[in-house]
């Protein structure tokens, strides 16, 4: 943990900059009728969680590159988003992956969570992985497979998820599902969905009143003919016929290139059923990278979509759950959150800015050009200093990714837990 004078100390150096940078633009602002302080309680207030399973260097099936220094237990993991938290003020949260993270010691557990500010976000299964111990294999499928065992088995682990998730305060179940067949003919696919409805179904009884469950959606891979649930226009199927508590998630990796993924969280938000996100940067599809990092303007038209829908008086709000699913072979895994985390600020900033009254006027006009410059005025303000200012008042560093670095954490990290500890994910 960074101590306050440590954060304190790092911010020293930045300030004079910081301050010249941050008053110009509040001012810019202000000339055009936007509080800048207004938007930094917005914020502040906008929490990311972090995934237990980027906090590990992932690799890609050809091979992994360990960065040192990574989390060897749930606990460790927990210390990382503590810091990333401490950082940015922005990631209070962690997801977990069962059974990769199942808790032992909850008392232990719930008393660090306490200790670091941090809560659980999501519980998430795995039934696209054999355990050791397992009865039935997810060769063919888990929640959709022919042998109704499997099915059986694969329910189970979910309800185990959840009850993992109970004492430790999680309120989110995420599924999502490797289920489908590599060749035609393979699986019958009418079925194959009546059957993943049904498992679902099951799992949703046992889901707590005060828990979502999310579904997830990919179009491809580990199955490349078909996936049972490819398309958010399934998991909202799917999401209807269960119940309120279900809701789509939104994995930014998890469509084909070029598909228009702003419209659909729109489209989704006005059907009430966007329930979360998986925030990451996509060249190909479940690349995983860094959010933002190829495609920011398209992370801010998602976020534009998001602040329209929230200021429309004639949409129910929403409670959305915003998670990292990133998982990288070549950068320092916590650099690259700090990364990601900031590039979601910054979009989010940015969306805020969008002058809506103008471009409602401008679209109704059918002015093409001046909606399109509306959103690039919003888009190409340099928002930064209101990010950094946000990270401020949250107590933390003016920039995280360069105070990381000044504070030696990855030394000290591989000092304390090894130069070869591993920490399990993919
Ligand atoms: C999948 C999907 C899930 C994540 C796993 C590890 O591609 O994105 O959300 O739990 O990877
Ligand atoms: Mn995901
Ligand atoms: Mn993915």
């Amino acid at each position: 943990m960074l101590s306050e004078d440590q954060l304190h100390d790092l911010n020293q150096p930045l300030l004079a900059e910081h301050h010249l940078q941050f008053n110009y633009l509040a001012d810019l602002l202000a000339r055009r009728g936007q509080d800048a302080h207004s938007l930094i309680l917005q914020l502040v207030e906008f929490q990311v969680a972090i995934p237990s399973w980027a906090l590990g260097t992932g690799g890609t099936r050809f091979g992994r590159f360990p960065a040192g220094g990574e989390p060897r237990s749930l606990e460790e993991k927990i210390n990382d988003v503590g810091l990333l938290n401490q950082l940015n003020g922005s990631s209070n949260s962690i997801s977990l992956h069962i059974p990769w993270d199942i808790p032992q010691d909850i008392a232990g557990l719930q008393q660090l969570l306490a200790s670091q500010g941090l809560s659980i976000d999501s519980m998430n299964s795995n039934t696209f992985q054999d355990q050791q111990d397992q009865a039935h294999t997810y060769k063919f499928g888990s929640l959709s497979a022919t042998d109704r065992a499997v099915r059986e088995q694969a329910i189970q682990h979910n309800i185990d998820c959840i009850r993992h998730g109970q004492p430790l305060g999680a309120k989110v179940h995420t599924v999502w599902l490797a289920d489908g067949s590599n060749f035609p003919g393979q699986s019958h696919l009418r079925r194959a969905y009546l059957r993943t409805q049904e498992s679902l179904a099951a799992i949703y009884e046992a889901l707590p009143s005060d828990w979502t469950m999310l579904i997830e959606y990919k179009p491809y891979e580990p199955n490349f003919y078909s996936m049972v649930i490819p398309d958010w226009g399934t998991s909202y199927t799917l999401c209807q016929s269960l119940g309120r508590q279900a809701q789509v998630l939104v994995d930014l990796g998890h469509h084909l290139p070029n598909t228009n993924i702003e419209q659909l969280v729109g489209r989704l938000r006005q059907l009430g059923r966007l329930g979360g996100f998986h925030f990451n940067g996509s060249g190909y599809g479940d690349d995983d990278l860094t959010t933002g990092s190829a495609k920011p303007f398209q992370l801010f038209l998602i976020f534009n979509e998001l602040v329209d829908a929230n200021q429309d008086a004639s949409l129910a709000a929403a409670s959305v759950a915003y998670m990292i699913d990133a998982s990288h072979n070549t950068k320092d895994p916590l650099e690259d959150l700090l990364q990601s985390v900031d590039n979601i600020l910054g979009a989010y900033a940015k969306a805020l800015l969008v002058d809506r009254a103008a471009l409602a006027e401008a679209q109704d006009a059918n002015d093409t050009v001046r909606a399109e410059e509306i959103l690039r005025d919003a888009f190409l303000t340099d928002v930064r200093p209101l990010v950094a200012e946000a990270y401020r008042q949250a107590g933390g560093a003016l920039h995280p990714v360069r105070a990381y670095r000044a504070a030696h954490i990855r030394q000290q990290l591989v000092a304390q837990r090894g130069k070869f500890s591993l920490s399990t994910g993919l």
